[in-house]
């Protein structure tokens, strides 16, 4: 009897498969770099050269950029981008917002985030604006988390979550890597050129809160000039959220993962 019920759970499994769609695929994406990209630009963010640049060196400029389909963030995501600024202020950011696809906020120390509500983003702030002006910068070269979660978020370090400050000027004018992690259990991790830098916890449910009732929200990138400029680019970027069931981590789940799990039944118990 032990070899009947030993073998009635892949059985199970195995007429699962039959009965359900050939694979359920969820929208993970890679752009090697931006060259014809459908993404949706806002205010004065462009595509240069096959690079997003999200404000070009020039006054008073704010410029946001969204894939444009909403990516399942409920249960955490993974997502690497380059990045390269040349100039002095203010700096960008990497968004989640489920706000609207047209989402774009405050210029100068706002990053084009600020203002912004039912959002989370991890700034890279390269220009030091004081108490006095409202913001409280820890420094003028740091990544930091700001949210206000469902209320309009803020540059202010009132709405920051943790910082940390590279070892490098963010503003160098080099190429550099930026990993961005969410354990889906109030964790997230900040790496920059393989390094890890930052790591913040939260409420996993005030994350759930500024997401739609699917688990969905916009991810993007912001970014804004002052007086002072830079230009603020990506040059690549990739995003793979975690998918219940995605047993090989290919955004699908199908016939692949249950044969994983088909063959490997039983195989972790004594
Ligand atoms: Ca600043
Ligand atoms: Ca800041």
């Amino acid at each position: 009897m032990q070899f009947r019920k030993s073998f009635r759970m892949p059985l199970v499994l195995l007429v699962s498969a039959w009965l359900l769609p050939a694979s359920v695929c969820f929208a993970q994406f890679n752009y090697p770099d931006f060259s014809g990209a459908p993404l949706l630009l806002n205010g004065n963010a462009a595509i240069v050269d096959g690079r997003l640049r999200l404000t070009p060196d020039i006054p008073h400029q704010v410029g946001s950029a969204y894939h444009p389909v909403k990516q399942r963030l409920a249960n955490g995501f993974s997502t690497t981008f380059r990045f390269q600024i040349n100039g002095g202020a203010d700096g960008f950011a990497f968004i989640i917002q489920n706000f609207a696809p047209t989402a774009l906020g405050d210029d100068g120390s706002g990053m084009g985030y600020a203002g912004i509500p039912h959002s989370l983003v991890i700034e890279f702030d390269i220009w030091y604006n004081s108490a006095a002006d409202g913001i409280d910068d820890p420094n003028d070269n740091h990544v930091a988390v700001h949210t206000r979660w469902r209320n309009p978020n803020l540059a202010s370090s009132i709405a920051m979550l943790g910082y940390a400050s590279p070892p490098f000027a963010l503003a160098d004018g080099n190429v550099h890597l930026a990993t961005i992690s969410y354990d889906g259990a109030g964790l997230l991790s900040v790496s920059l050129d393989g390094v890890p830098l930052l790591t913040v916890n939260f409420d996993h449910a005030d994350f759930l809160s500024i997401l739609d009732g699917s688990g969905a929200a916009w991810v993007g990138f912001t970014a804004a000039t002052g007086d002072i400029t830079a230009e603020h680019d990506i040059l690549s970027w990739s995003f793979s959220p975690t998918i219940p069931g995605d047993v090989n981590g290919d955004g699908c789940v199908d016939d692949a993962d249950l044969l994983i799990v088909l063959f490997n039944f039983g195989t972790g118990c004594p």
